[in-house]
Protein backbone atom coordinates (compact mmCIF):
# COMPACT_ATOMS: atom_id res chain seq x y z
CA UNK A 1 0.00 0.00 0.00
CA UNK A 2 1.82 3.48 -0.75
CA UNK A 3 -0.09 5.20 1.63
CA UNK A 4 2.24 7.50 3.14
CA UNK A 5 6.19 7.69 2.40
CA UNK A 6 7.42 10.41 4.58
CA UNK A 7 5.37 12.73 6.94
CA UNK A 8 3.17 15.12 5.66
CA UNK A 9 2.67 18.46 6.94
CA UNK A 10 -1.16 19.36 7.93
CA UNK A 11 -3.07 22.06 8.22
CA UNK A 12 -6.30 22.35 9.96
CA UNK A 13 -9.40 24.11 9.56
CA UNK A 14 -12.99 24.29 11.55
CA UNK A 15 -15.92 25.60 11.06
CA UNK A 16 -17.79 26.74 14.17
CA UNK A 17 -21.27 26.46 13.08
CA UNK A 18 -24.53 28.09 14.02
CA UNK A 19 -25.86 27.33 17.71
CA UNK A 20 -22.33 25.50 18.23
CA UNK A 21 -20.37 26.99 20.13
CA UNK A 22 -16.39 27.53 20.16
CA UNK A 23 -15.15 25.07 22.78
CA UNK A 24 -17.26 22.23 21.07
CA UNK A 25 -15.14 23.02 17.98
CA UNK A 26 -11.61 23.54 20.06
CA UNK A 27 -12.40 20.52 20.84
CA UNK A 28 -13.16 18.65 17.85
CA UNK A 29 -10.00 20.21 16.74
CA UNK A 30 -8.28 18.36 18.93
CA UNK A 31 -9.33 15.19 18.40
CA UNK A 32 -9.12 16.07 14.57
CA UNK A 33 -5.56 16.35 15.66
CA UNK A 34 -5.39 12.96 16.91
CA UNK A 35 -6.77 11.83 13.23
CA UNK A 36 -4.10 13.62 11.78
CA UNK A 37 -1.72 11.77 14.73
CA UNK A 38 -2.80 8.32 13.93
CA UNK A 39 -2.12 8.63 10.24
CA UNK A 40 1.20 9.65 11.17
CA UNK A 41 1.32 13.53 10.02
CA UNK A 42 1.86 16.51 11.73
CA UNK A 43 0.13 19.96 12.49
CA UNK A 44 2.02 22.74 11.62
CA UNK A 45 -1.02 25.24 11.29
CA UNK A 46 -4.91 25.19 12.32
CA UNK A 47 -7.71 27.97 12.24
CA UNK A 48 -11.57 28.45 13.09
CA UNK A 49 -13.57 30.48 11.22
CA UNK A 50 -17.12 31.57 12.69
CA UNK A 51 -19.27 30.57 9.93
CA UNK A 52 -23.43 30.58 10.51
CA UNK A 53 -23.60 28.78 7.36
CA UNK A 54 -21.09 27.14 4.96
CA UNK A 55 -20.03 29.27 1.91
CA UNK A 56 -21.49 27.94 -1.06
CA UNK A 57 -18.69 27.27 -3.06
CA UNK A 58 -15.29 27.61 -1.02
CA UNK A 59 -17.10 25.97 2.57
CA UNK A 60 -14.82 28.29 4.24
CA UNK A 61 -15.31 31.24 2.57
CA UNK A 62 -13.00 32.88 -0.06
CA UNK A 63 -11.20 35.25 2.38
CA UNK A 64 -10.36 32.29 4.66
CA UNK A 65 -9.04 30.64 1.96
CA UNK A 66 -7.12 33.04 0.71
CA UNK A 67 -5.70 33.17 4.15
CA UNK A 68 -5.26 29.81 3.92
CA UNK A 69 -3.48 29.72 0.86
CA UNK A 70 -0.89 32.11 2.49
CA UNK A 71 -0.43 29.96 5.36
CA UNK A 72 -0.04 26.56 2.59
CA UNK A 73 2.69 28.53 1.18
CA UNK A 74 4.42 29.99 4.36
CA UNK A 75 4.11 26.27 5.98
CA UNK A 76 5.11 24.14 3.52
CA UNK A 77 1.70 22.22 3.83
CA UNK A 78 0.83 19.19 1.81
CA UNK A 79 -2.91 18.31 3.09
CA UNK A 80 -5.44 20.52 4.57
CA UNK A 81 -8.22 19.35 6.38
CA UNK A 82 -11.86 20.50 6.95
CA UNK A 83 -13.27 19.48 9.97
CA UNK A 84 -16.52 18.99 8.36
CA UNK A 85 -18.25 16.63 5.95
CA UNK A 86 -17.28 18.50 2.80
CA UNK A 87 -18.72 18.54 -1.02
CA UNK A 88 -16.64 17.29 -3.42
CA UNK A 89 -16.94 20.22 -5.85
CA UNK A 90 -16.00 22.64 -2.57
CA UNK A 91 -13.24 20.91 -2.11
CA UNK A 92 -12.06 20.99 -5.73
CA UNK A 93 -12.05 24.38 -5.71
CA UNK A 94 -10.36 24.92 -2.51
CA UNK A 95 -7.65 23.15 -4.12
CA UNK A 96 -7.74 25.15 -7.16
CA UNK A 97 -7.49 28.04 -5.12
CA UNK A 98 -4.19 26.55 -3.21
CA UNK A 99 -2.90 25.41 -6.11
CA UNK A 100 -0.61 28.30 -6.44
CA UNK A 101 0.87 27.98 -2.98
CA UNK A 102 1.55 24.59 -3.48
CA UNK A 103 0.38 22.45 -6.97
CA UNK A 104 0.73 19.27 -5.25
CA UNK A 105 -1.66 20.13 -2.41
CA UNK A 106 -4.88 17.95 -1.11
CA UNK A 107 -8.02 18.87 0.55
CA UNK A 108 -9.68 16.90 2.57
CA UNK A 109 -12.49 16.41 4.90
CA UNK A 110 -12.84 14.47 7.99
CA UNK A 111 -14.33 11.41 6.22
CA UNK A 112 -11.20 11.32 3.92
CA UNK A 113 -8.84 12.07 6.74
CA UNK A 114 -11.13 9.00 8.78
CA UNK A 115 -11.16 7.23 5.32
CA UNK A 116 -7.22 7.16 5.05
CA UNK A 117 -6.54 6.03 8.48
CA UNK A 118 -8.81 2.99 8.03
CA UNK A 119 -7.25 1.89 4.71
CA UNK A 120 -4.02 1.90 6.80
CA UNK A 121 -5.45 -0.27 9.49
CA UNK A 122 -7.54 -2.65 7.28
CA UNK A 123 -6.05 -6.40 8.11
CA UNK A 124 -9.02 -8.16 6.27
CA UNK A 125 -10.37 -8.74 3.03
CA UNK A 126 -14.04 -7.80 4.85
CA UNK A 127 -12.54 -4.48 6.19
CA UNK A 128 -10.96 -3.19 3.17
CA UNK A 129 -13.95 -3.85 1.23
CA UNK A 130 -15.76 -2.12 3.55
CA UNK A 131 -13.83 0.95 3.10
CA UNK A 132 -12.73 0.85 -0.62
CA UNK A 133 -16.74 0.98 -1.29
CA UNK A 134 -16.91 4.10 1.42
CA UNK A 135 -14.46 5.81 -0.36
CA UNK A 136 -15.84 4.95 -3.94
CA UNK A 137 -19.30 6.42 -2.65
CA UNK A 138 -17.31 9.46 -0.95
CA UNK A 139 -15.40 10.34 -3.38
CA UNK A 140 -17.98 9.84 -6.52
CA UNK A 141 -18.26 12.78 -8.17
CA UNK A 142 -14.49 13.26 -7.70
CA UNK A 143 -13.91 10.49 -9.17
CA UNK A 144 -15.19 11.78 -12.69
CA UNK A 145 -15.32 15.04 -14.74
CA UNK A 146 -12.89 16.83 -12.36
CA UNK A 147 -9.55 14.89 -13.54
CA UNK A 148 -9.43 12.64 -10.66
CA UNK A 149 -9.57 8.77 -10.69
CA UNK A 150 -9.45 6.15 -8.19
CA UNK A 151 -5.70 4.61 -8.11
CA UNK A 152 -6.29 1.03 -9.91
CA UNK A 153 -3.64 -0.74 -7.66
CA UNK A 154 -5.67 -2.94 -5.05
CA UNK A 155 -8.37 -0.22 -5.30
CA UNK A 156 -6.06 1.90 -2.90
CA UNK A 157 -7.07 5.21 -2.17
CA UNK A 158 -4.77 7.31 -4.09
CA UNK A 159 -5.46 9.92 -7.07
CA UNK A 160 -3.81 10.00 -10.66
CA UNK A 161 -4.41 12.74 -12.57
CA UNK A 162 -5.78 11.90 -15.87
CA UNK A 163 -6.34 14.82 -17.71
CA UNK A 164 -9.43 14.93 -19.76
CA UNK A 165 -11.15 11.67 -20.01
CA UNK A 166 -14.67 9.97 -21.24
CA UNK A 167 -16.63 11.12 -18.26
CA UNK A 168 -18.92 8.34 -19.43
CA UNK A 169 -16.44 5.59 -19.51
CA UNK A 170 -15.73 6.85 -16.08
CA UNK A 171 -18.78 6.86 -14.75
CA UNK A 172 -19.61 3.53 -16.29
CA UNK A 173 -16.19 1.94 -14.46
CA UNK A 174 -17.06 3.60 -11.36
CA UNK A 175 -20.75 1.81 -11.17
CA UNK A 176 -18.74 -1.34 -12.05
CA UNK A 177 -16.37 -1.34 -9.11
CA UNK A 178 -19.18 -0.91 -6.80
CA UNK A 179 -21.49 -3.45 -8.27
CA UNK A 180 -17.94 -5.73 -7.98
CA UNK A 181 -17.66 -4.98 -4.53
CA UNK A 182 -20.63 -5.04 -3.54
CA UNK A 183 -20.97 -8.76 -4.76
CA UNK A 184 -17.76 -9.52 -3.22
CA UNK A 185 -18.89 -8.22 0.19
CA UNK A 186 -22.11 -9.98 -0.27
CA UNK A 187 -20.59 -13.20 0.13
CA UNK A 188 -18.44 -12.23 3.46
CA UNK A 189 -21.51 -11.17 4.83
CA UNK A 190 -23.77 -14.23 4.24
CA UNK A 191 -20.64 -16.40 5.74
CA UNK A 192 -20.68 -13.72 8.65
CA UNK A 193 -24.56 -14.16 9.13
CA UNK A 194 -24.04 -18.12 8.64
CA UNK A 195 -21.46 -18.16 11.50
CA UNK A 196 -23.94 -15.94 13.69
CA UNK A 197 -27.02 -18.18 13.27
CA UNK A 198 -25.04 -21.02 13.96
CA UNK A 199 -23.86 -20.11 17.36
CA UNK A 200 -27.27 -19.05 18.01
CA UNK A 201 -28.91 -22.67 17.22
CA UNK A 202 -26.17 -24.28 19.37
CA UNK A 203 -27.38 -22.14 22.14
CA UNK A 204 -24.96 -19.57 22.74
CA UNK A 205 -25.80 -16.31 24.39
CA UNK A 206 -23.55 -13.08 23.35
CA UNK A 207 -22.50 -9.75 24.32
CA UNK A 208 -21.57 -7.27 22.01
CA UNK A 209 -18.39 -4.86 23.34
CA UNK A 210 -19.38 -1.05 21.48
CA UNK A 211 -17.92 2.33 22.06
CA UNK A 212 -15.84 5.40 20.94
CA UNK A 213 -13.08 5.14 19.71
CA UNK A 214 -10.16 4.33 21.57
CA UNK A 215 -12.36 3.91 25.30
CA UNK A 216 -10.26 0.78 25.49
CA UNK A 217 -12.49 -1.75 24.20
CA UNK A 218 -9.92 -4.25 22.81
CA UNK A 219 -8.38 -4.16 25.97
CA UNK A 220 -11.01 -4.64 28.08
CA UNK A 221 -12.05 -7.57 25.09
CA UNK A 222 -8.86 -9.21 25.61
CA UNK A 223 -9.00 -9.08 29.33
CA UNK A 224 -12.23 -11.34 29.05
CA UNK A 225 -10.94 -13.83 26.53
CA UNK A 226 -7.49 -14.27 27.45
CA UNK A 227 -7.01 -12.75 23.68
CA UNK A 228 -4.10 -10.74 22.54
CA UNK A 229 -6.03 -8.38 19.83
CA UNK A 230 -4.05 -4.74 19.08
CA UNK A 231 -4.28 -2.56 21.77
CA UNK A 232 -2.89 1.17 20.94
CA UNK A 233 -3.54 4.77 22.01
CA UNK A 234 -4.40 5.89 18.56
CA UNK A 235 -8.10 6.18 16.87
CA UNK A 236 -9.20 3.42 15.00
CA UNK A 237 -6.80 0.90 15.87
CA UNK A 238 -9.68 -1.95 15.05
CA UNK A 239 -11.75 -2.16 12.49
CA UNK A 240 -12.59 -5.78 12.12
CA UNK A 241 -14.74 -7.31 14.60
CA UNK A 242 -13.31 -10.38 16.52
CA UNK A 243 -15.11 -12.56 18.84
CA UNK A 244 -13.56 -14.97 21.91
CA UNK A 245 -15.79 -17.24 24.98
CA UNK A 246 -16.52 -15.82 28.23
CA UNK A 247 -17.37 -18.45 30.87
CA UNK A 248 -20.34 -16.87 32.79
CA UNK A 249 -19.65 -18.42 36.55
CA UNK A 250 -23.49 -17.91 37.57
CA UNK A 251 -24.63 -18.99 34.85
CA UNK A 252 -22.25 -21.97 34.46
CA UNK A 253 -22.22 -21.22 30.91
CA UNK A 254 -19.84 -19.50 28.16
CA UNK A 255 -20.80 -16.95 26.17
CA UNK A 256 -20.10 -15.16 22.84
CA UNK A 257 -17.95 -11.67 23.17
CA UNK A 258 -17.36 -9.87 20.80
CA UNK A 259 -15.15 -6.24 19.65
CA UNK A 260 -15.43 -4.10 16.50
CA UNK A 261 -14.33 -1.04 15.19
CA UNK A 262 -15.13 2.31 17.57
CA UNK A 263 -17.52 5.17 16.71
CA UNK A 264 -17.17 9.02 16.36
CA UNK A 265 -18.64 12.01 16.31
CA UNK A 266 -19.62 13.07 13.00
CA UNK A 267 -19.79 9.92 10.59
CA UNK A 268 -21.82 10.30 7.61
CA UNK A 269 -24.31 7.49 7.39
CA UNK A 270 -22.81 5.71 4.43
CA UNK A 271 -19.49 5.14 6.34
CA UNK A 272 -21.62 3.63 9.13
CA UNK A 273 -23.57 1.93 6.51
CA UNK A 274 -20.52 0.86 4.68
CA UNK A 275 -19.50 -1.15 7.91
CA UNK A 276 -23.01 -3.02 8.14
CA UNK A 277 -21.22 -5.86 8.00
CA UNK A 278 -18.79 -5.67 10.09
CA UNK A 279 -21.30 -4.72 13.04
CA UNK A 280 -23.61 -7.56 12.48
CA UNK A 281 -21.49 -9.22 15.70
CA UNK A 282 -23.53 -5.97 17.79
CA UNK A 283 -26.36 -5.71 16.20
CA UNK A 284 -27.49 -9.58 16.64
CA UNK A 285 -25.99 -9.65 19.83
CA UNK A 286 -27.96 -10.27 23.19
CA UNK A 287 -26.35 -7.52 25.56
CA UNK A 288 -24.61 -4.46 24.38
CA UNK A 289 -21.30 -3.38 26.87
CA UNK A 290 -20.78 -0.08 26.43
CA UNK A 291 -17.47 0.93 27.07
CA UNK A 292 -17.11 4.58 28.02
CA UNK A 293 -13.49 6.13 28.34
CA UNK A 294 -14.62 7.58 31.87
CA UNK A 295 -10.89 9.85 32.44
CA UNK A 296 -11.69 11.54 29.40
CA UNK A 297 -13.55 15.18 30.36
CA UNK A 298 -15.57 15.05 26.97
CA UNK A 299 -17.28 11.33 28.33
CA UNK A 300 -20.73 12.70 28.52
CA UNK A 301 -20.48 14.09 24.87
CA UNK A 302 -19.20 10.46 23.25
CA UNK A 303 -22.20 8.59 25.15
CA UNK A 304 -24.22 10.92 22.99
CA UNK A 305 -22.44 10.17 19.70
CA UNK A 306 -22.42 6.51 20.78
CA UNK A 307 -26.20 6.23 21.66
CA UNK A 308 -27.04 8.33 18.42
CA UNK A 309 -25.18 5.22 16.26
CA UNK A 310 -26.82 2.92 18.16
CA UNK A 311 -29.87 4.34 17.62
CA UNK A 312 -29.72 3.83 13.86
CA UNK A 313 -27.91 0.56 13.95
CA UNK A 314 -30.29 -1.42 16.52
CA UNK A 315 -33.68 0.48 16.15
CA UNK A 316 -34.73 -1.97 18.52
CA UNK A 317 -33.94 -1.59 21.78
CA UNK A 318 -31.09 -3.60 23.54
CA UNK A 319 -30.17 -5.12 27.41
CA UNK A 320 -27.06 -2.34 27.86
CA UNK A 321 -24.64 -2.19 30.68
CA UNK A 322 -22.46 1.04 30.83
CA UNK A 323 -18.95 0.15 31.52
CA UNK A 324 -16.91 3.39 32.87
CA UNK A 325 -13.80 1.82 31.76
CA UNK A 326 -9.79 3.47 33.18
CA UNK A 327 -11.04 4.43 36.19
CA UNK A 328 -7.38 3.74 37.20
CA UNK A 329 -6.46 6.84 35.44
CA UNK A 330 -9.57 9.06 36.01
CA UNK A 331 -8.94 12.29 38.25
CA UNK A 332 -12.58 12.78 39.08
CA UNK A 333 -14.79 10.21 39.79
CA UNK A 334 -18.43 10.80 41.70
CA UNK A 335 -19.64 7.08 41.20
CA UNK A 336 -22.57 8.36 43.24
CA UNK A 337 -23.22 10.89 40.58
CA UNK A 338 -22.70 8.71 37.77
CA UNK A 339 -25.02 6.37 39.00
CA UNK A 340 -27.29 8.39 39.26
CA UNK A 341 -27.49 10.12 36.10
CA UNK A 342 -26.47 6.71 34.24
CA UNK A 343 -28.98 4.74 36.14
CA UNK A 344 -31.03 3.10 33.41
CA UNK A 345 -27.41 1.83 31.87
CA UNK A 346 -26.94 -0.35 34.95
CA UNK A 347 -22.88 1.59 35.46
CA UNK A 348 -20.12 -0.70 36.27
CA UNK A 349 -16.29 0.81 37.05
CA UNK A 350 -13.45 -1.21 35.70
CA UNK A 351 -10.21 -0.55 34.55
CA UNK A 352 -9.51 -2.97 31.74
CA UNK A 353 -5.78 -2.43 32.27
CA UNK A 354 -5.32 -3.57 35.69
CA UNK A 355 -8.06 -5.80 35.97
CA UNK A 356 -10.41 -3.85 38.70
CA UNK A 357 -14.13 -4.24 38.68
CA UNK A 358 -14.10 -7.29 36.39
CA UNK A 359 -15.15 -9.89 38.76
CA UNK A 360 -18.46 -7.24 39.62
CA UNK A 361 -18.56 -6.99 35.39
CA UNK A 362 -18.70 -10.68 35.30
CA UNK A 363 -21.77 -10.82 37.97
CA UNK A 364 -23.97 -8.31 35.93
CA UNK A 365 -23.67 -9.92 32.43
CA UNK A 366 -24.65 -13.22 34.23
CA UNK A 367 -27.69 -11.27 35.77
CA UNK A 368 -28.31 -9.02 32.84
CA UNK A 369 -27.76 -11.69 30.02
CA UNK A 370 -30.73 -13.79 28.76
N1 LIG B 1 -5.04 3.77 32.10
C1 LIG B 1 -5.80 2.94 31.38
N2 LIG B 1 -5.61 2.87 30.05
C2 LIG B 1 -6.40 2.02 29.34
C3 LIG B 1 -7.39 1.22 29.96
N3 LIG B 1 -8.00 0.52 28.99
C4 LIG B 1 -7.41 0.85 27.82
N4 LIG B 1 -6.44 1.76 28.02
C5 LIG B 1 -5.56 2.39 27.01
O1 LIG B 1 -6.39 3.08 26.08
C6 LIG B 1 -5.83 3.01 24.76
C7 LIG B 1 -6.85 2.46 23.80
O2 LIG B 1 -7.12 1.11 24.12
P1 LIG B 1 -7.81 0.12 23.07
O3 LIG B 1 -8.21 -1.10 23.80
O4 LIG B 1 -6.99 -0.04 21.84
O5 LIG B 1 -9.10 1.00 22.72
P2 LIG B 1 -10.28 0.70 21.66
O6 LIG B 1 -11.52 1.22 22.26
O7 LIG B 1 -10.25 -0.73 21.25
O8 LIG B 1 -9.81 1.65 20.45
P3 LIG B 1 -10.07 1.51 18.87
O9 LIG B 1 -10.00 0.07 18.48
O10 LIG B 1 -8.93 2.30 18.31
O11 LIG B 1 -11.39 2.14 18.61
C8 LIG B 1 -4.57 2.15 24.88
O12 LIG B 1 -3.46 3.02 24.99
C9 LIG B 1 -4.79 1.37 26.17
O13 LIG B 1 -3.58 1.04 26.81
C10 LIG B 1 -7.55 1.32 31.38
O14 LIG B 1 -8.38 0.68 32.03
N5 LIG B 1 -6.73 2.20 32.03
MG1 LIG C 1 -9.98 -1.63 19.48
Amino acid sequence: MQEFTQQKRFMLVGLVPKGENYETTLHDMEELESLVKTYGGEVFAATIQKADYPHRATFIGSGKAQEVADVVAKEKIDIVVINDIVKSGQLYTLEKIFFRSNPKIKVWDRVDLILHIFLLHAHTKEANLQIELAHLRHIGPRAYGMGYILSRQGGGIGTVGIGETNTELMKRRFRDEIRQKLAQLEKLTSERIRQIEKRKSIGFLSAAIVGYTNAGKTMFFNRLTNKTNLVADVLFATLDSSVGKLYIPKKKIDIIVSDTIGFIKNLPPSLIDAFKSTLLESVNADLLLVVVDISDPEFADKIRVVEEILRELCPERKRVLYIFNKIDKAKVLDRTDLMKRYADFNPLFVSAKFGEGIDNLLEAIGEFIT
